[in-house]
């Protein structure tokens, strides 16, 4: 076995620099990578570059400087490819973001294929990006929206899975990794259950693309979507990767410029994919600033940023279970690197109101996941969420933090 070389997160903090500021004047200690993460400065150097010297549309122009911008984002396309192992570039298409590819498969395929009486299975722990848009489709067509239940610990109830599958099953659509518990689900075998059902499986990926090598051969899904804004690239930027035989199957989700074979007044003819998906001027410089984003993970390693990553969930779990008070909700075996906690001594918000005058950024309220706030009988909980680039001593001083803020209110 060959030892793993540990992370030198100190170097790798230079090279993000709003990791350097001060807020409220304190070093910002920043835990609120669920919901974004900060970006490396190739990311903010190929963006300022390419606004700077290179900018111009794509697809259209004769002209070089569009050329050279339509070969960049190709290149990016390719880099995507890649990124999560998919066989063609044609299966990758650029989103806003997880949100939009949700929205795109629940429109282009549900909305196409769900007839009355089907069924479409969803999980107890889904952000509410992959709850909403099937509800809807669902309610739209007289399908039936069904939820796999979770345990105390947060974990899916995979026998009950296994009850709800049946013929009626079209889509199953499940998250990765649940945003509010840290829950990592055990996907490879939710796809093959559902495969046997004949069911298609969309994976929410926007809580794992950042944490863990995606490799969607492997897992053999039929759809898996993440946001660039979550993987240390720019906001306005997503992926949607599809099969190619269902995405040739699927309606297009916008209809506009760039997406067209041939139009006249009575009728037009679509794209194939991506462009059939991929309506008007795309998110230019969005796309190329994803490219080093996916180039700083792949560098620095899934298996480093893993384990970095777990010592940190393991720390953070210890110093918070120390805290007497604190309950953490979401206790799963397997686990991302965040902990979603109340308090007995004070309400999430002022938590997150006094931890912000220390320099620390987390997140509080519902995460968009109301359900699972009900499941727990919470309104709103804590959340510290990490990154690579987080380190020890920032989770022992949000500790330290913490049992002030018990100070304050006791
Ligand atoms: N799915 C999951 C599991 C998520 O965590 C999020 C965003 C989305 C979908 C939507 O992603 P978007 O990039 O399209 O917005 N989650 C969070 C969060 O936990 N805090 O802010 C956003």
């Amino acid at each position: 076995m060959t030892l793993l070389q540990p992370l030198d997160v100190e170097k790798i903090r230079k090279d993000f620099p709003v990791l350097g500021i001060q807020m409220n004047g304190k070093p910002l200690v920043y835990l609120d990578n669920a919901a974004t993460t900060q970006k490396p400065l190739s990311v903010i150097e190929v963006m300022n570059d390419f606004y700077h010297n290179r900018y111009a549309t794509v697809n259209r122009g004769v002209y070089s400087l569009s050329q050279q911008a339509t070969d960049a984002c190709d290149q990016v396309r390719l880099k995507c490819q890649k990124f999560i192992n998919a066989k063609k570039t044609a299966e990758i298409i650029f989103t806003k973001g997880t949100t939009e590819g949700v929205n795109l498969v629940a429109t282009g395929y549900g909305r196409k294929f769900l007839k009355a009486g089907d069924e479409v299975i969803i999980s107890a722990m889904e952000h509410h990006a992959n709850l909403v848009p099937w509800q809807q489709v669902c309610l739209e067509k007289g399908a039936k929206l069904q939820v796999i239940p979770m345990n105390d610990d947060g974990e899916l109830l995979m026998e009950e899975f296994q009850k709800l599958l049946s013929s009626k099953t079209k889509i199953v659509a499940v998250a990765h990794i649940s945003n509010a518990l840290g829950t990592i689900n055990p996907v490879k075998e939710i796809i093959r259950l559902a495969h046997q059902s004949g069911a298609v499986i969309f994976i929410d990926g926007a809580q794992s693309a950042a944490h863990m090598k995606i490799d969607v051969q492997d897992l053999d899904c039929d759809f898996f979507a993440f946001s660039g804004h979550k993987t240390f690239g720019p906001t306005g930027i997503g992926v949607l990767y599809g099969k190619m035989e269902h995405l040739e199957a699927m309606d297009p989700y916008e209809f506009g410029g760039d997406m067209i074979k041939s139009v006249t007044f009575t009728e037009t003819t679509f794209a194939k994919s991506p462009k059939k998906f991929e309506a008007g001027t795309p998110p230019i410089a969005q796309i190329i600033g994803l490219g080093p984003a996916l180039d700083y993970l792949q560098t620095t390693g899934f298996d480093r940023i893993a384990s970095h990553e777990h010592e940190l969930l393991q720390l953070a779990t210890k110093r918070l279970s120390e805290i007497p008070g604190i309950k953490i909700i979401g206790t799963a075996s397997r686990k991302a690197s965040l902990v979603s906690f109340v308090a007995d001594f004070a309400h999430p918000h002022d938590i997150g109101t006094i931890l912000d005058q220390e320099g620390i950024a987390i997140r509080t309220g519902q995460h968009c996941a109301q359900p699972v706030m009900d499941r727990f009988g919470v309104l709103a909980t804590a959340r510290a969420s990490f990154a690579f680039y987080n380190t020890k001593e920032e989770v022992n001083f949000f500790a330290d933090s913490l049992k002030k803020v018990k100070e304050v209110f006791q």
